[in-house]
């Protein structure tokens, strides 16, 4: 819990940090807000990671100077675990011999960490480093500020998702104050693609189905698609959330072929319809709105089982809504 990260850092001298492979804008941004309040505190502090930096990334203060690792090569009185579910997460050897602390803001993740700090009701994991700083009684400055902003951007998609609270909108306008510009953030992680992300984009919503409702909508990504795109990591960021922009579309299944039969599913949904239950059930997890699992097998059959599970899932949440207003009826008759 937080207290004990506290304590922590107070007693300690050396971090590392690290976050899941393929780190997205919460992982990164978290990461390095973190470096920065330790070394604001006086700290040793890097940010290990196994993958490379997301381009969108890359303008982050720090960025430049992150380490890519395959193990852990350096002493460290402590690890700092960012946005994992277990402690394999970051591909990188002989982690789990070392001091770990697991900060997460996912329900689902294991407790693998020496300390573990979940908090469910947290946006992203920046909120969660904003709220170290000032339990800690750092200053918020501009390096922190930034990094933890774009983590809180990226993942309440730019403030839409419902995860947005009345504290996530106060923690950013904290951060403005701090001296964050929101619009170079946006304009970099927004704006700053190469044009292979738009040719990979073509491809993929040309594969854009919906089911007979006309509410659930899924779409694939080959191997192939990659190549000829000549698309980067990073190029298909938020390419899942793309069908919710049609009214009726409650949920979507985006499918990557990632290797042989292998593929990385997405799952999103809008309102109270379940995704991380679904993943569950694949062996993934996540938020209820947004999760993810990896399935082994023939594409054709896993789409088909994963959108059986999804029908379920939507089905369900509109009947308990009927019965909700049957319900209302009731009692208002
Ligand atoms: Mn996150």
């Amino acid at each position: 819990m937080l207290s004990q990260v506290v304590e922590l850092i107070e007693n300690k001298q050396n971090f590392g940090i690290t976050t899941h492979v393929r780190p997205d804008g919460d992982g990164v941004g978290s990461s390095l807000g973190l470096c920065w309040l330790l070394r604001s505190l006086g700290k040793h502090a890097e940010v290990i990671t196994c993958d490379e930096i997301p381009v969108a990334y890359r303008s982050l203060p720090g960025a430049d100077e992150i380490r890519k690792v395959a193990e852990i090569d350096r002493e460290y009185d402590a690890v700092f675990v960012i946005e994992c579910s277990d402690v394999d997460r970051p591909h990188i050897g002989n982690l789990e011999k070392e001091f770990t602390v697991n900060i997460d803001h996912h329900s689902t993740s294991e407790h693998f960490g020496s300390i573990n700090w979940i908090d469910s009701t947290a946006s992203a994991v920046g909120e969660m480093i904003y709220n170290l700083c000032k339990a800690i009684g750092g200053r918020i400055t501009k390096e922190i500020a930034e990094c933890i902003y774009l983590a809180i951007v990226t993942d309440t998609g730019s403030f839409h998702f419902p995860n947005t609270s009345e504290r996530t909108l106060k923690v950013a306008s904290e951060l403005v104050k701090a001296g964050v510009k929101p619009a170079e953030i946006s304009e970099a992680v927004y704006n700053s693609y190469p044009w292979s992300r738009i040719e990979l984009m073509r491809q993929v919503l040309d594969t854009v189905k919906r089911d007979e409702g006309g509410t659930i909508a899924w779409m694939r990504q080959t191997l192939e698609m990659r190549l000829t795109a000549k698309a980067v990591d990073g190029d298909n960021n938020g390419f899942v959330n793309i069908p919710l922009a049609a009214k009726e579309i409650l949920a979507v299944i985006y499918m990557r072929e990632v290797g042989e039969n292998e593929y990385r599913v997405s799952l999103r949904s809008k309102g109270d319809i379940n995704v991380a239950k679904v993943a569950e059930k694949f062996g993934g997890g996540g938020h209820k709105n947004a999760a993810g699992c990896r399935v082994v097998g023939d594409w054709n059959e896993k789409e088909g089982e994963i959108l059986t599970e999804l029908k379920k899932a939507v089905e369900k949440t509109q009947e308990e809504y009927t019965k909700k207003i049957e319900d209302l009826e009731i009692i208002v008759a």
